[in-house]
């Protein structure tokens, strides 16, 4: 009587399981799989499709299966899937080429994974407009804020912004501050008020923080200006 029956491979239940953090992808290990037979299993079990335990393993559903033969040929398998989830929030950052503008700016967010539903209207402005909303992909978007008053404008973007393609709501953004600064700075001095008989200090206040400001730039008629105590005054 010829052998007829093949080996009987025994594999592990399916599994599902969420991405590493950070990437699109799951190292998945899984038991090893066995196999009987009536006479003897000859050969196996061996991977035939998807991938070894202790691989990494794509994002979505992978088929895995192992098959195992006898002495007369006979070969039997049997499958399980690996299924690898995206349950990470796509996180948003703000981006401006400087922390202080004369005029409109551009502000660009960007998204650590592709995303969809992310428009102009999620992107809230205090003391500002928000216009020219562009895509530069999935991931990257860039638009122009127009201050409206001078002083700060501020940025952004709340949680559940957008999705990413496994549907995770998006983290909020970390406030992006811009100053609007558009009016030159003043300066003005003080001394004393009376008659003076050796030297005397004079004070220069400016009303914002400067850069520039040195001796040279001070003029005096009747007299020299040197530099006693020279230290940025706000
Ligand atoms: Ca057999
Ligand atoms: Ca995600
Ligand atoms: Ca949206």
């Amino acid at each position: 009587m010829p052998d007829t029956e093949a080996p009987v491979v025994t594999v592990p239940e399916n599994i599902v399981v969420p991405t590493d953090p950070g990437v699109s992808t799951a190292v998945v290990s899984y038991a090893a799989p066995g196999a009987t037979d009536n006479v003897a299993v000859t050969s196996g079990p061996t991977l035939t499709e998807g991938l070894a335990s202790g691989t990494t393993f794509p994002l979505g559903t992978t088929n895995v299966t192992y098959a195992a033969s006898d002495a007369a040929g006979n070969t039997g398998s049997a499958s399980f899937t690996v299924t690898v989830v995206d349950t990470e929030a796509p996180m948003i950052t703000l981006s401006t080429p400087a922390g202080e503008t004369q005029g409109p700016f551009i502000v660009t967010a960007t998204f650590n994974e592709d995303v969809v539903g992310f428009e102009i209207d999620d992107v809230v402005v205090g003391n500002g407009v928000a216009s020219g909303f562009v895509a530069d992909s999935a991931s990257v978007y860039r638009f122009t804020v127009t201050p409206t008053a001078e002083g700060i404008a501020t940025i952004d973007v709340a949680a559940a912004a957008a999705q990413d393609a496994a549907t995770n709501d998006s983290l909020a953004a970390d406030q992006l501050s811009v100053t609007y600064d558009i009016s030159a700075p003043t300066v003005s001095l003080s001394g004393p008020t009376g008659p003076v008989s050796g030297p005397f200090t004079v004070t220069a206040t400016l009303n914002e923080v400067v850069t520039g400001f040195e001796l040279g730039d001070i003029v005096v008629a009747g007299g020299v200006a040197s530099a006693r105590v020279w230290a940025p005054v706000r």
